[in-house]
């Protein structure tokens, strides 16, 4: 959660927004980008929905370099009416709602240092535009992301953020997709992290689970390392349904008492896709 963020930094507007400024990229920001970029666009081909790599074609993403975040912009306006604007990092949550309510995405401005191409805390330029701008153009997607924006705005009147952002996390940033009869990626945190890519499908460590929104609101999740669970959907559309086109009043009523799910517990009433051996998390406490 990020309610603690105060007041916008100097040079920002009230709305938390700042100019990207291109021109000051130095040219090894751009070779950071493009690095990234070539990594991830020789991994996802037939890992990631085919949907990404059409956003990624339709907003011309693979020019080399940086985008700019205007001709960005007037690209996906074309396409679902978004934009993307420039953030100084992260913001805060009701900040962060009111932009996507507005089909507005934030992203960071800054690109990570090349000392840091495979991991770092807070998301920069490469993780925010690369990971989730290219489903933006997905107009399912992109109906689906507003509806987060207006759901987040009525969560924090219902005291409700931390359920509502769990769905986010084990959908927007780390979801899976069925494909035929087997899985691919869509979630940002994923598919802008080269370890995780593969991680998050091929490896037998974690859950592969079929998403319900109940159980996904209940489960808590892991911001230190990879998940121990993925959730599945089915498509973007029955994602839509499930979710965001429903009342989550009587939804957040009903699991007030319900306890939180672990990150690596599989129940008897989840839909497994596979059982995770967790070898991975296991190593990692081990060390
Ligand atoms: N700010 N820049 C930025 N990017 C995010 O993804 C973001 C944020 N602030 C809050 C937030 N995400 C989440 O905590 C909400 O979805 C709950
Ligand atoms: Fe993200």
């Amino acid at each position: 959660m990020s309610d603690d963020l105060g007041k916008p930094p100097p040079g920002a507007a009230a709305d938390w927004t700042v100019p990207q400024r291109w021109e000051s990229y130095t040219p090894e920001d751009h070779a950071t980008w493009d690095r990234l970029f070539d990594r991830q666009a020789q991994l996802l081909p037939g890992r990631v929905t085919p949907l990404f790599l059409q956003g990624l074609d339709l907003l011309r993403l693979s020019k080399p370099g940086i985008p700019d975040f205007e001709e960005l912009s007037e690209r996906l306006m074309k396409a679902t009416g978004w934009q993307v604007v420039a953030v100084p990092g992260l913001v805060p949550d009701s900040v962060f709602f009111d932009h996507l309510a507005n089909r507005r995405f934030v992203a960071g401005n800054f690109i990570r240092r090349p000392d840091q191409l495979d991991y770092l805390q807070e998301p920069d330029i490469f993780h925010d535009v690369f990971g989730h701008v290219p489903l933006l153009a997905n107009p399912v997607f992109a109906d689906y992301m507003q509806a987060y924006g207006r759901g987040g705005q009525r969560a924090a009147a219902a005291g409700a953020i931390d359920r509502l952002a769990r769905l986010y996390w084990y959908t927007v940033e780390f979801g899976l997709i069925r494909a035929g009869s087997g899985l691919q990626l869509y979630g940002a945190g994923i598919v802008s992290s080269f370890s995780e890519s593969r991680f998050a499908l091929e490896d037998p460590s974690p859950n592969r689970i079929g998403f319900d929104l109940k159980r996904v609101m209940r489960t808590r999740y892991r911001i230190d390392d990879f998940q121990q669970t993925y959730f599945v959907i089915d498509s973007f559309e029955d994602l839509l349904d499930q979710t965001l086109n429903n009342d989550f009043g009587p939804i957040y009523a009903q699991l007030s008492e319900a306890a939180d799910i672990g990150t690596e517990e599989v129940l008897a009433t989840d839909h497994v896709y596979h059982r995770g051996t967790q070898d991975y998390a296991r190593a990692k406490l081990a060390t």
